[in-house]
């Protein structure tokens, strides 16, 4: 419901979960570390219908087996991204995390004052009933084994009283910075206030805005790697060699991290990096082809161009088959039945001057009904005086 506090702990925390309801469709948990002062994830565990997800650096497990992305199965679907993680449930959550300090969980409105934990009930009120009662923190404890938090010796909430607290960020911000400013102890010189302004210029985005370039190699540099560089609002949804144009149709908000530059698309043939489209390979039956070879079939003449082949169709053998002494399929395709009792030409070269080849046919009666006929003989005529000729037996 829009509100910001800080949590400076490394407890296990409920994030969000379902609880009004004698079944929980979801329950996500996680746990924050800070390593030489600077607050990162370190896990991430998602119950989603069942399906339990653990997420770490480097680490991914569905139901305690380790898996490797893109993972689908039991309404879950999990891909990597430009520098998210998404995870989607068809029960109506989509959660992204950028493998350090940033998560974000975008849920249906259908579980609207339903749910529990750090973020709060989803009832569309800021600070009603969801942190407070009776003056006490009433949700937050949570009994993970050993590890139980006290979380009013820990951490500090700051309510805001501006329901459009999106619009009045900055307010806000200013005394979350002045927080983490204070939790610097004194390594200010190290940027340790990056992470704040990283996470001011996200809530941007999802308060709509377009946050400006504000990192630069001087000030917050965010290293990516090399042919990418850092955007921080970026679509999501990269364009590949193998699907250039996925981003026209990305359903999620931009996002900051490391992105192809413009004009160039993801090499996820070779994983390489980023490079320009008309450079993208081609795979032809597990085999690898560089722009501009090309491959010859019997039918078609085709180029690899921009991560497509490029065909020419060729002429090639078609064939023509009677069947069963009555049916008949054409050298095109068609197929029909005729029922015939004499000789016919089933197939002619009808040049004028020369006919290189005849191909006939004896169709005859051979049963009691007039449609059960046989093809009794057949006959090849070439054009040097060659004639063929198969009988039964
Ligand atoms: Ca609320």
């Amino acid at each position: 419901d829009g509100n910001y506090f800080q949590l400076p702990s490394s407890c296990n925390y409920i994030l969000t979960s379902h609880c009004s309801a004698s079944y929980e469709d979801f329950n996500i948990q996680l746990r924050h570390q800070v390593v030489n002062n600077e607050a990162t994830i370190s896990k991430i565990t998602m119950k989603l219908q069942g399906t339990v997800i653990e997420l770490t650096k480097g680490s991914l497990s569905v139901n305690r087996q380790i898996v490797t992305l893109p993972f689908s199965s039991s309404g879950v679907f999990i891909e990597k991204m430009t520098s998210y993680i998404s995870v989607k449930a068809v029960l109506g959550l989509v959660a992204m995390w950028n493998e350090d300090d940033s998560f974000m969980v975008k849920l249906d409105d259908k579980y609207k004052n339903q749910t529990c934990g750090l973020c709060g009930d989803f009832n569309g009120i800021q600070v009603y009933n969801e942190f407070i009662s009776d003056g006490t923190f009433i949700f937050i404890y949570l009994t993970m084994g050993k590890y139980i938090c006290n979380l009013l010796g820990c951490f500090t909430l700051l309510y805001t009283d501006n329901k459009e607290s999106l619009i009045s960020c900055s307010r806000n911000y200013a005394v979350l910075c002045m927080k983490d400013l204070c939790h610097c102890n004194g390594t200010s010189g190290s940027f340790c206030l990056c992470k704040s302004i990283g996470e001011y210029s996200r809530q941007c985005v999802h308060a709509g805005g377009k946050p400006e370039e504000w990192r630069s190699e001087y000030f917050c540099p965010h290293p990516c790697p090399e042919s990418m560089v850092h955007q921080e609002c970026g679509n999501p949804c990269t364009d590949t060699c193998t699907n250039p144009e996925i981003g026209q149709v990305c359903e999620h908000h931009c996002i900051d991290g490391c992105f192809c530059p413009p004009g160039t698309v993801f090499d996820d043939i070779h994983d390489t990096g980023c490079i320009p489209h008309s450079e993208c390979s081609c795979v032809l039956g597990g085999k690898i082809f560089a722009s501009g070879e090309n491959y010859t079939s019997s039918c078609r003449d085709c180029t690899c161009g921009q991560g497509q082949w490029n065909c020419i169709q060729k002429d090639c053998p078609h064939s023509c088959s009677v069947e069963g002494g009555s049916h008949i399929t054409s050298y095109d395709g068609k197929a029909y039945t005729f029922h015939g009792d004499c000789t016919y030409v089933l197939s002619k070269h009808c040049a004028k001057q020369c006919t290189e080849f005849t191909v006939q046919g004896d169709l005859v009666k051979c049963g009691v009904t007039e449609t059960e006929t046989c093809l009794k003989s057949v006959t090849l005529a070439l054009l040097d005086g060659t004639n063929v000729s198969t009988k039964k037996d």
